[in-house]
């Protein structure tokens, strides 16, 4: 017993060290979909747009190259610029999202094109969604579809 003791005290110290530099509780996700939402559409139309607040928080930059749903047949990045009084929407191939840190996707800037919808986009339904990064890493939400 008194030669198990000192072993399971390292051990001990060793989970309080990585808890402390991590500081995300398990099943958490390094990066947050804050105040996610996608508007609703009526039955027909081709594409509706999502918004809310990218935030990181683990302590690397995460640089997102990919968007996905199995809700649509295309999801990428726009963003919308103002060019001589015309609004404009460009394609975003990546978004870094620096450590500790948010990027807001909102209208009229940064917002997810969600092109060929495979159902009903009602309000109170909720779409998933995956964010991938250029390391490979995969995020996972749960999207609202809200009319606003
Ligand atoms: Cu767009």
């Amino acid at each position: 017993m008194s030669k198990l003791f000192p072993m399971t005290f390292v051990r001990l110290a060793v989970a309080a060290v990585s808890l402390g530099a991590g500081a995300l509780a398990a099943g958490e996700q390094e990066l947050r979909f804050a105040d996610a939402w996608i508007r609703s559409v009526p039955p027909g139309m081709g594409m509706t747009a999502g918004f809310g607040t990218i935030r990181n928080d683990s302590m690397g930059d995460i640089v997102l190259t990919a968007f996905s749903s199995p809700a649509f047949g295309e999801v990428s990045l726009h963003r919308t610029d103002e060019v001589d009084g015309m609004s404009r929407m460009r394609d975003v191939p990546s978004l870094k999202v620096p450590a500790g840190a948010a990027v807001e996707l909102a209208p009229g800037g940064y917002h997810l094109m969600l092109m060929k919808p495979l159902g009903p986009l009602e309000a109170g339904r909720s779409v998933p969604l995956r964010m991938t990064a250029e390391d490979g890493r995969v995020f996972r939400f749960d999207v609202a579809v809200e009319r606003r």
